[in-house]
């Protein structure tokens, strides 16, 4: 019993480590094969959901923030995801942090059933917020 619950430790822990080798977030001159893309005005987001989002799966997603194919440094990022032809959000609130360079890594997003979703990437710079959506469809 003890032994079967250290392996297992052991494993999650192997699991972790190559997740977090293989998770990186993409640049901003990224190509558009890795990466996808997202615009508004002054922004452009080159942005990755790892692992690919299934009905119920936790998913994670890095992405970078962008204005004129350049890192920026806003003062605030915030991410949340709706479907809007049901007027719901995700059950879960993501947890977001910043890894320099204008990188952004966010966690624990989840989408809980099939359909159409918008992510929804807040950037706020110098007293203003733009919004910037990315439609997912989920089978
Ligand atoms: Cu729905």
């Amino acid at each position: 019993m003890r032994g079967a619950a250290r392996t297992l430790g052991a494993f999650a822990f192997a699991l972790a480590a190559s997740c977090a080798a293989t998770a990186q977030p993409p640049v901003c001159d990224a190509d558009a094969a890795v990466a996808q893309r997202a615009q508004s005005e002054r922004y452009t987001l080159r942005l990755r959901l790892e692992p690919a989002p299934a009905v119920g799966r936790h998913f994670s997603l890095l992405f970078a923030v962008c204005a004129r194919g350049a890192p920026a440094a806003p003062e605030a990022v915030s991410v949340d995801a709706r479907m809007p032809a049901h007027g719901h959000g995700m059950n879960y609130r993501p947890g977001i942090s910043a890894l320099g360079d204008g990188r952004y890594r966010a966690d624990g997003l989840m989408f809980h059933m099939p359909g159409r979703w918008e992510l929804e990437f807040a950037v706020r710079e110098g007293g203003r917020t733009e919004r910037i959506v990315h439609p997912f469809e989920l089978q």
